[in-house]
């Protein structure tokens, strides 16, 4: 069985990140992902100026099936709400048995990790860096530089997302610039 699909190509412009075809694209906005943030008021502080963009996600259409390979190229904007830097909301996989694999064209930044036990780790990215995150371990990427960060993820065809463990319980690591640069902090839960 072929599943009807031929094989095709899509077009990731390294500079941008943008794909085309553009297959499902997924814009989100500081108003929209404000929670992530540990300072609520910094949050709040930076939206009366107006809404931004965090990161949007190019994702190419794929069957979320066995089998599949899901690939999506994500941009990650340059920026910081209070001490933190821009960041995504991060997730475990709904199947959790499922890795995934990031390659970074373009920006600086850090793969969070983080499995149910409390394992924790952080991973430089930087062009060229193939990242690889094993089942089990939730993770969130964060742009500590001053370009946009942009790479492209690629899971099996049936991972799926699951954002209410994050939402629900935080992420152990947070990115921080408390004057001098990126630190990689970890809040301990009680
Ligand atoms: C990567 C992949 C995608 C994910 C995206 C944004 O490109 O892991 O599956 O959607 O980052 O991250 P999140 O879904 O956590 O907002
Ligand atoms: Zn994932």
């Amino acid at each position: 069985m072929s599943d009807n699909i031929r094989p095709f190509v899509t077009e990731v412009e390294c500079a941008t990140g943008v794909a085309s075809p553009p297959g499902n694209y997924v814009r989100r906005t500081l108003s929209q992902v404000q929670e992530i943030f540990a300072s609520r008021e910094a949050a709040e502080r930076a939206l009366e100026s107006g809404d931004r963009v965090v990161y949007e996600v190019y994702n190419v259409k794929v069957p979320e099936a066995e089998g599949h390979l899901q690939h999506c190229s994500s941009i990650i904007q340059p920026g910081k709400v209070g001490y933190e830097y821009h960041m995504t909301k991060g997730h475990y996989h709904a199947r959790p048995g499922t890795a995934e694999l990031y390659i970074v064209l373009q920006g600086r930044g850090y793969l969070l990790l983080e499995t149910l036990d409390g394992e924790t780790a952080a991973l430089r990215m930087q062009p060229g860096a193939m990242l690889y995150i094993p089942p089990f371990w939730a993770h969130r990427t964060v742009n500590t530089g001053e370009e946009p960060l942009i790479f492209i993820g690629v899971y099996p065809g049936d991972a799926g997302h699951d954002y209410g463990t994050i939402e629900r319980d935080g992420f152990r690591l947070r990115v921080l610039d408390l004057g001098s640069g990126p630190v990689v902090v970890e809040q301990k839960r009680t």
